[in-house]
């Protein structure tokens, strides 16, 4: 687990609250920092988080605490008033809410209060929850809090009343191609606890047991490990949320279908979920798959097609999930998930579903350009409830996303639309690792839509994949900048590709053409060059995560060399701008050589569905700037 806080955080950090994502609703300081003693009395009952009470004690000792004692709160030994003492658990016990002071504690669900104070001999830090879920995301919060000053541990003198915006934030894992691992799985679990995301929905399109098998039960392994997954995501305070597809060959009308589709839940419920699922996207709405939805609902059609879903819906959330001791309200995606078009579709789930039913919606496209308050506003009335965002960012199934890996901040989503929606998950890349960058954003936004900057979160999720290793973040972000292309299903991104290179590359040939400093120009595009081919060696020396590289290698490889290319062209034009046409031919050659060997290379083995293609690295951007710099150079 990358450890986020600054290695060695210069002094004047003391002033300043340090970053924390997501953003808290409220943070400000309460005073000076406070020394993490040698050993540390944790105070914590019966009703601490067991999950958050575990991992407090493990972030202790990895910010030096040699010995973490934990004691019960009337228990506290007479010697606590030299040692840090950290009381953990519901925020009005009383130890807890003396030691938070004015610090408020939140009254909304999964809120917390946390509050560190200096006391004359050493510290200590109350981290006070609403509820389980706060308490966690207090330790969570903590974690972040760490800084190493003089060679030592301190945690900021902070005070911090935070609760999410949104009641559901996380993933939906519902994209085609190679599903993820078993254990690409587990550690996104624990990604998730540490960006307090609270869901993961399990709807591969590739498992064939979620959509075209299923009707079949799970096997034994599989079963065990789905098993796993529920026990994990509960550890990390995710709710694991089982989602069968059946929409491409059920009767819905016929009992005998419906009882194995309950079975399937009752499976999974079985091993601990709560939480259940079921998407109704990508499939044929106007034909029926059996005679006997004919003369239950009539001809095929918009309208009777949402009649026969209601009915099967109504059905699932009454007499299952109604029934079943703490089972979340039904999740559906309709058929009709991405517009904003009224229909009779539309109209028949909006009139007749149970208002308990939690309908989806991935904007006013399959990839929108943006997501506004004024949409949120329209589709909820539209299906008669707030909507739970299917965010198909920065899933790279469809064919505008071959040879991409989608590193853009997540952005473009209106600041107050915690007010309009339910909540937000993001569908991933079939890369799991690197998809963390998006999810972070997206996470960061759902926890606090208004307090949200994707140009602040960017940086911070990079030097959480970086465990905190400065060059590595840098050279993530240079990395970023050349996958920063998100495409919609259209001609037109939703965000560009490769802004902060563009930038720079536009600033070059200003002074290059118009009568610049050409030799400072060039110094500081070349500057850039080198950054970009040293940018995968140092991710891949640093302390990234593993994941990461290996979901990335084949755009780490391109990326060397493509940067090499730039390097190259850039001496190139040094060359001629010192009027030495031979040596500018020769760097050319050895540039386009470096591009060839660029273009030749191919994502493989292919987790995607794009086949064996070239990764892409910058384009339209760098390959458009070695071009023109060719043409300038033999000038
Ligand atoms: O978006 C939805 C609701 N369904 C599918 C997803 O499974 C798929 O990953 C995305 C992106 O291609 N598009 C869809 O239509």
């Amino acid at each position: 687990m990358p450890a986020t806080a600054a290695p060695d955080a210069p002094r004047s950090a003391a002033a300043t609250t340090p970053p924390v994502s997501p953003i808290p609703q409220s943070i400000s300081r309460t005073g000076d920092d406070v020394r993490v003693t040698g050993k540390v009395y944790v105070v914590a009952d019966d009703a601490t988080d067991a999950a958050a009470r575990d991992r407090l004690v493990r972030e202790l000792k990895n910010h030096g605490a040699r010995q973490v004692k934990v004691v019960a709160p009337g228990n506290v030994p007479g010697d606590a008033a030299r040692h840090l003492t950290v009381r953990l658990g519901a925020a009005d016990r009383g130890d807890i809410a003396r030691a938070l002071g004015d610090t408020e504690a939140p009254g909304q669900a999964e809120g917390y209060a946390l509050r560190v104070e200096r006391t004359r001999n050493a510290g200590t830090v109350a981290l006070g929850g609403r509820d389980a879920d706060g308490q966690y995301y207090a330790v969570q919060t903590l974690r972040q809090l760490f800084l190493r000053a003089g060679g030592r541990w301190r945690i900021s003198g902070v005070q911090v009343g935070d609760h999410p915006s949104m009641p559901l934030r996380g993933t939906i894992e519902g994209f085609y191609g190679q599903p993820w691992t078993h254990r690409e799985r587990l550690d996104q679990m624990d990604f998730y606890g540490d960006v307090k995301a609270n869901t993961y929905i399990y709807a591969p399109k590739d498992d064939p047991y979620h959509r075209g098998k299923w009707r079949e039960p799970y096997p034994e392994d599989k079963l065990t490990e789905l098993g796993e997954l529920v026990g994990r995501a509960t550890a990390n305070h995710v709710r694991f949320t089982f989602a069968v597809s059946p929409g491409e060959s059920i009767c819905y009308s016929d009992a005998g279908d419906r009882a194995t589709l309950k079975a399937k839940l009752q499976a999974l419920y079985d091993l601990g979920t709560r939480a259940f699922s079921i998407p109704l996207d990508d499939i044929n709405y106007t034909s029926w798959n059996c005679e006997a939805d004919r003369a239950a609902y009539g001809e095929p059609g918009q309208e009777s097609a949402a009649k026969a879903q209601v009915d099967l819906l109504n059905d699932v959330q009454r007499d299952f999930i109604a029934g079943h001791d703490g089972a979340k309200p039904l999740q559906m995606v309709p058929t009709e998930y991405g517009d904003l078009r009224d229909s009779p579709y539309k109209k028949t789930l909006r009139d007749t579903l149970d208002p308990e039913v939690v309908v989806m919606w991935t904007g006013t496209d399959v990839v929108p350009p943006r997501i506004t308050n004024d949409e949120a506003d329209r589709i909820s009335e539209l299906f008669g409830r707030r909507v739970f965002v299917w965010d198909n960012y920065p899933v790279n199934d469809f064919g505008n996303t071959s040879g991409r890996l989608l590193l853009a901040p997540y952005d473009k989503r209106e600041a107050g639309l915690s007010e309009h929606l339910s909540g937000i998950v993001a569908n991933p890349m079939n890369q799991p690792y690197a998809s963390k960058v998006a999810v972070f954003g997206a996470a960061d936004f759902a926890w606090n839509d208004r307090g949200y900057d994707a140009a602040k979160s960017w940086p911070q999720v990079m030097s959480y994949l970086a465990g905190g290793d400065r060059s590595a973040t840098d050279a993530l972000l240079v990395l970023g900048d050349l996958e920063h292309m998100a495409p919609t299903f259209g001609a037109e991104p939703w965000q560009p590709q490769a802004p902060e290179l563009g930038r720079r590359v536009a600033e070059f040939w200003a002074a290059w053409e118009d009568g610049g400093d050409r030799t400072k120009a060039l110094k500081s595009l070349r500057a850039y060059a080198v950054a970009v081919r040293k940018a995968p060696a140092t991710i891949r020396g640093g302390d990234v995560e593993k994941g990461f590289t290996v979901d990335a290698a084949p755009w780490l490889d391109a990326t060397e060399l493509w940067g090499g290319a730039m390097v190259k062209t850039v001496d190139a034009l040094a060359a001629h701008a010192d009027g030495d046409a031979a040596a500018a031919e020769r760097l050319l050659a050895e540039s386009a050589e470096l591009r060839d060997r660029a273009r030749a290379l191919r994502v493989d083995p292919p987790r995607n569905s794009w086949g064996k293609v070239q990764p892409k690295v910058g384009d339209g951007v760098l390959d458009t700037f070695l071009d023109k710099a060719a043409a300038a150079a033999q000038q």
